[in-house]
């Protein structure tokens, strides 16, 4: 066997054994290095007659090859073995039963999301659900916001690039929804009336303070019939707060306002007390903002495929979120969705209450805090 044969069949012997990264790493050293083995015999090359270097450096660079390709397979094999090893400790039983301490808690939206469709289940309305994200027709157009409309800029929406070639198309491009009413316009695309729907769920909208987070919860509500009125509207969202923030006297204010998608529309305050440390729902001379609503304007109805010179509706929407912050006293919106364990503990409700209009709408007595 030649030097160098002996020299190779030495470092792949080191490899083999070697049993760590760090310890790989010298083997490397020592052969490859600055002032390796293999390096060394480089070196020698110079003082050799022509034809001997040229026969010689083909076969240490060949050796030099073999070793570093060992090296890396090595590198791999000890990398694949520490990642195992560590899966193995960290394997988690997922089928124990959870300890007494540590006992799962229903979020607060969780907790109002059910409070608000067992009120509006018992009143008759469906729930309607879509996909979160949406077409620019089905979250902007059909809704009477023609392109350029202010809320379709992009401090607001979340854009989606689905484009293979990463050529963004702001007209063609899909988006998250902000808000729930592509679903709506989904049901009249369906269905023709009467319609009576609630749809909740996630909605994104760039912004984030102690009131705002980037991806928030609503519910709106649709209703769709040959003589469905303001008053209707009115009643309905009347019964509706009266259940949710459960008092039976509640002065309710209907504010005019403008949405693109309504025509008249109202934002919707109730009354309350405000003192430095409470706020008390159905008592006192201040008023909160709880709702935004209106009577269906006819451009949206045609575009869901509806006549409006047959059929007239209302629609309203409203923050779960903030439904829940005002309902359970939760101050900032922020910590709804940090997943930190002593504030579910704290704002949390037992999972077994269930809501339902029969049985006591949010089942005080079972509070977890
Ligand atoms: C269709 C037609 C009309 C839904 C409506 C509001 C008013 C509203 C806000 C409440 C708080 C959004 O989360 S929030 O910021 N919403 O004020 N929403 S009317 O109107 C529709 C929806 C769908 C087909």
């Amino acid at each position: 066997m030649s030097d160098i044969d002996s020299i190779k069949n030495s470092i792949i012997e080191q490899i083999n054994s070697a049993d760590n990264a760090k310890t790989l790493d010298d083997v490397r050293v020592a052969a490859l290095g600055k002032k390796g083995q293999i390096t060394e015999l480089l070196k020698t090359l110079g003082s050799m007659p022509l034809e001997e270097r040229i026969a010689f450096g083909k076969q240490i660079n060949v050796v030099k090859a073999e070793l570093e390709a060992k090296i890396a397979e090595k590198k791999q094999a000890l990398e694949i073995q520490l990642l195992n090893e560590k899966l193995k400790k960290e394997v988690v039983d997922v089928t124990l039963p959870c300890r007494p301490e540590i006992q799962g808690r229903l979020h607060p939206v969780s907790k109002v999301y059910e409070e608000i469709v067992a009120i509006f289940a018992q009143m008759g309305f469906e729930v309607a659900e879509g996909p979160d994200i949406e077409d620019q027709f089905h979250n902007f157009n059909a809704l009477n916001m023609p392109p350029n409309h202010p809320a379709r800029q992009m401090q607001d929406t979340f854009y989606i690039n689905n484009d293979v070639n990463n050529a963004f198309d702001m007209d063609s491009a899909y988006v998250v929804r902000t808000h729930t009413s592509g679903v709506q316009i989904r049901t009249m695309e369906k269905k023709q009336p009467p319609i009576r729907i609630i749809a909740p769920g996630r909605t994104y909208r760039s912004d984030y303070d102690a009131t705002h987070t980037p991806m928030f919860h609503q519910v709106e509500g649709l209703v769709i019939d040959k003589k469905t009125t303001m008053a209707d509207l009115k009643g309905c969202l009347y019964d509706f707060m009266k259940a949710f923030f459960e008092v039976d006297e509640l002065p309710i204010r209907f504010r005019p306002s403008y949405f693109p998608f309504t025509e008249p529309s109202a934002e919707v305050d109730i009354g309350c007390l405000k003192t430095k440390t409470d706020l008390i729902i159905g008592a006192g001379t201040d008023w909160l903002e709880v709702l935004g609503c209106g009577m269906v304007h006819p451009n949206v109805l045609r575009a869901g495929g509806i006549d409006p010179d047959e059929y007239q509706g209302f629609a309203f929407g409203a923050g779960i979120d903030r439904l829940a912050m005002l309902k359970y006293g939760i101050p900032d919106l922020r910590t709804f969705f940090e997943s930190d364990v002593r504030w579910i503990k704290n704002y949390g409700f037992t999972p077994l209450d269930f809501s339902a209009m029969t049985s006591g709408l949010s089942n005080n007595g079972g509070l977890a805090r």
